[in-house]
């Protein structure tokens, strides 16, 4: 049962190397040795247990079409990998609870299921393939953000619903696209656009934008008093576009090919303090301060201990952080 290295085609990432542990009756499993026996199993259509462990014989997985079965179980299996890494490196966190315990992925959820989901229960997450059963969830920044809903659940526990249910959705959008720009994959370079690679709208478009929500026709660019009344997908939008201006700044702006412009409530200009930071002070919050029934008022105030905590009370990254909520209405 060694940990081995595999090799697989994924649909969104390209070829990339998977953990695979050697099978005492000879092949390979899908089981990540090196990230805490992280396991991929294959629903094959169901929508209970877990199905079949996926197994290869010369541990070549996949061939980056959908109608091999391997495919989307290299795309979750790398994503929930690189998750594991970026959580190690920019947090020093050993999995998603901080004890080194593995989660497991699903994969052909269902038939032409449209979503993918983290269940707290079973301490795994799930995909469906998609329309036509032709585009699997399992993009990099969809695993990311359903494997940080756990993180989430291990830290703040913030309510799904509410203004704590927007920072819920938010941090797990965050970390999503923090995951992507962490992985440097030539073929889903990062962006602060969450599942581009999947086609959920048909027309090419995200799911979400963080520079500009409204983009999606129904998240919310800046806080109001009824925006604890939007479902949670919408009323992340207040916190992801906190966390883009805090990162890049207000104005126009192309990264990695792709053109944002940020507005601000106020007119006010933000300058950008960088992703590496940023996630940081949103980390430091979520797992410090952040309780499970934090408002947007809340977030600020913690948001500011944790910049006042890792950059120090009037730091340039501080005053950022100020600048930055003001910049979306949260005073
Ligand atoms: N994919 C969705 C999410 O993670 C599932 C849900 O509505 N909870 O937010
Ligand atoms: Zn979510
Ligand atoms: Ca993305």
């Amino acid at each position: 049962e060694a940990v081995e290295t595999g090799t697989g085609t994924s649909q969104y990432s390209g070829t990339v190397t998977i953990g695979t542990t050697a099978s005492s009756s000879g092949g390979y499993d899908l089981i990540d040795g090196g990230r805490g026996g992280h396991k991929t199993y294959d629903l094959n259509g169901g929508t209970s247990g877990t199905g079949a462990l996926f197994h290869d014989a010369d541990d070549a997985w996949g061939n980056g079409t959908v109608t091999n079965r391997q495919t989307a179980a290299v795309d979750a299996a790398y994503g929930a990998a690189v998750t594991w890494d970026f959580y190690k490196s920019a947090f020093n966190r050993n999995g998603i609870a901080g004890d080194g315990r593995a989660a497991y992925s699903r994969v052909h959820y269902g038939n032409a299921y449209v979503n993918a989901f983290w269940d707290d229960s079973c301490f795994c997450m799930t995909y469906g393939d998609g329309t036509g059963n032709a585009d699997p969830l399992t993009s990099l920044d969809v695993a990311g953000h359903e494997m940080s809903h756990g993180l989430t659940a291990a830290t703040a526990k913030l309510n799904y619903r509410g203004e704590s249910g927007g920072l819920n959705e938010a941090t797990s959008d965050i970390f999503g696209t923090s995951v992507e720009f962490f992985a440097n994959n030539s073929s889903d370079t990062g962006d602060y656009l969450i599942g581009e690679k999947i086609d959920i709208n048909g027309d090419g478009t995200p799911l979400r934008y963080m520079d500009k929500p409204s983009k999606d026709g129904g998240s919310a660019d800046y806080w109001s008093k009824s925006v604890g009344r939007l479902d949670v997908h919408y009323s992340s939008g207040v916190a992801n576009h906190f966390f883009y201006l805090l990162s890049e700044g207000s104005g126009a702006k192309t990264i990695n090919g792709v053109s944002y412009n940020s507005p601000t409530y106020d007119g006010s200009t933000v300058t950008g303090i960088g992703r590496d930071k940023a996630v940081q002070i949103w980390y430091k919050a979520l797992s410090t301060y952040f309780t499970s029934t934090t408002t947007y008022a809340g977030a600020r105030t913690g948001t500011l201990q944790a910049a006042a905590a890792l950059y120090g009370s009037g730091s340039a990254e501080y005053n950022a952080v100020a600048a930055a909520w003001k910049a979306v209405n949260v005073k």
